[in-house]
């Protein structure tokens, strides 16, 4: 770190010190993930098996773009997983709909949004970034986009998602609920040996979601930050609330502050509490975010949000700590 940069990140932490006694202070700032390379941190116990699909990429020196997408196509093809890819539940009207996003080190970004019938849109949206001139493609386009780049197209639709639907089609009640209806968004993060940074999201976004509708996963900014300079951060949970904080964007922002990951995460979940007093009881959020030198954290207004970490010396799966205890 050069010193004009330490300096401002022990300036910042210590002005933060001073005014309100209980933010961080950097020897806590380890508290959760000692500095280490390659690591690879993921949302929900599903992470595990993602990490594992990720890490003999960052293992064999490899670059943590291609970490992160191989990861987390291990959550995609799962059709136990009914919130991302194959096995999603869809939407009001029957549609497993998918969206994705991918950042890399120089941070170049891609993302598809209401992609129907593909199995892998977390490959599509690096197709988006790698070929061609634009960030976002969206239904149709996106769908038509993946046909001529090969993606076969295949029913999403399981027969358990679709007992499910059927089942909600009774009461039509559209209310996720907390750490069920909206837990298995696989957000994931990855700093590779060679010090860098990528991230990617994919998911079938809310069950019983209206038609068309777009959570956070794919927005660049809201669902997944990526600053190589700094750090990455990832979102799960109620999307609508992410998008309304720009929460990634928000909690790489204050690492570059000087907040440690885990206080960036939580200040993030404190900023959706304060604004949204009304709803947030009803809701659940969790951030996850890695910085530059490795050290990771997480925070959720809930209990109940866990990740996963693996290193050289880690595989394990965290509670997060949360706001409601
Ligand atoms: C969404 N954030 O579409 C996603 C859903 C999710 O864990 O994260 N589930 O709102």
């Amino acid at each position: 770190m050069s010193g004009r940069r330490k300096f401002i990140k022990s300036g910042v932490l210590g002005g933060l010190a001073l005014g309100a006694g209980s933010l961080p202070t950097l020897s806590c700032a380890r508290e959760q993930g000692d500095s280490q390379k390659p690591v690879v941190i993921s949302t929900w116990r599903h992470g595990m098996e993602a990490n594992a699909g990720a890490w003999p990429i960052l293992a064999a020196n490899g670059r943590a773009v291609d970490a992160v997408e191989k990861g987390v196509m291990v959550t995609e093809a799962d059709p136990n997983n009914s919130t991302v890819g194959i096995g999603g539940f869809p939407d009001r009207d029957g549609n497993v709909t998918l969206d994705a996003c991918i950042m890399d080190e120089f941070e170049n970004c891609g993302s598809v949004a209401f992609l129907q019938n593909i199995k892998h849109p977390i490959s599509v949206a690096r197709k988006v970034m790698d070929d061609t001139p634009h960030v976002m493609l969206v239904g149709e386009g996106a769908r038509r986009f993946a046909v001529e780049k090969g993606f076969k197209e295949e029913n999403l639709l399981t027969p358990k998602a679709e007992k499910a639907w059927k089942k909600w089609l009774t009461t039509k009640n559209y209310k996720p609920i907390i750490n069920v209806e909206n837990h298995d968004t696989i957000g994931m993060l990855a700093l590779d040996s060679n010090g860098n940074l990528s991230g990617a999201c994919t998911t079938s976004g809310a069950a019983w979601k209206m038609h068309g509708r777009v959570g956070d996963s794919p927005i660049i900014g809201a669902g997944l930050f990526v600053d190589n300079e700094v750090g990455a951060a990832t979102a799960t949970g109620l999307g609508e609330f992410v998008i309304k904080i720009c929460g990634a964007h928000m909690i790489v922002e204050l690492m570059r502050q000087g907040y440690p990951p885990m206080e960036a995460c939580k200040e993030a979940v404190e900023r959706i509490v304060r604004k949204y007093k009304k709803d947030y009881m009803d809701l659940q959020v969790g951030f996850l975010a890695l910085s530059k030198s490795g050290e990771y954290g997480a925070h959720a207004i809930h209990k109940g949000f866990d990740y996963a970490v693996k290193s050289n010396s880690q595989n394990e799966l965290i509670d997060a700590k949360s706001y409601t205890g």
